[in-house]
């Protein structure tokens, strides 16, 4: 990686719902509702307000599609806003799930980026209940997560934030 990314870039373990980051992204699902894993802390640590905007949003646009994003309100968490994007299902590699987990990076920095958010923090999307390779998932985030730095300046820090051993050993390999 060259220096300049190296300083922009960044993994840790731990809790994304305790980052003081602009911006954290939440795993959601399509309903926007809320669920399990990292969405479910999301909604629990944020309260009802995150909710709120999201059942508006679901109301106007009929919730999200695999691959797209969404940004809210940060409730009660430190952070500015949370960028919702629904990942894809594991289904062996059959239904494009790399290309969809890539537009979910893409469109959330996106999102990000238009909203002036200078630091933000991913959790490692699909690699819980989705049952997305964590070896795959991490070299898609990396990979995808580094050209996006290189095309835009203005976002100063990614952190990659994992809750388990073996997702932050896959990314300790790139990062
Ligand atoms: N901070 C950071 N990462 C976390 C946290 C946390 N507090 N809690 C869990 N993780 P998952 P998915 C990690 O299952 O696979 C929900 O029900 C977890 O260890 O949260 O995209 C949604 O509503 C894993 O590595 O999301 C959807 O229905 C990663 O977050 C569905 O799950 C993602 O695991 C989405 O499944």
């Amino acid at each position: 990686m060259c220096q300049a990314i190296d300083k922009r870039i960044s993994v840790i373990k731990g809790d994304i719902t305790k980052l003081e980051v602009d911006a954290i992204v939440n795993a959601a699902n399509s309903s926007l509702l809320g669920g399990g894993g990292v969405d479910g802390a999301i909604h629990k640590a944020g309260g009802r307000e995150i909710l709120e905007e999201c059942i508006k949003i679901r109301n106007k646009q009929g919730g999200c599609a695999i691959g797209e994003a969404v940004i809210t309100n940060a409730g009660y968490l430190k952070a500015k806003f949370v960028i919702h994007t629904v990942g894809p299902v594991w289904n062996e590699g059959t239904k494009g799930e790399v290309e969809l987990l890539d537009r979910c990076y893409k469109n959330s920095f996106q999102l990000a980026h238009e909203h002036n958010v200078k630091s933000i923090a991913y959790p490692c999307i699909s690699t819980g209940i989705y049952r997305f390779p964590k070896d795959i998932a991490a070299k898609v985030a990396v990979n995808k997560i580094i050209s996006l730095l290189l095309e835009h300046t203005s976002i100063e820090k990614v952190i990659f934030v994992c809750f388990d051993d073996a997702n932050y050993l896959e990314y300790k390999k790139y990062i």
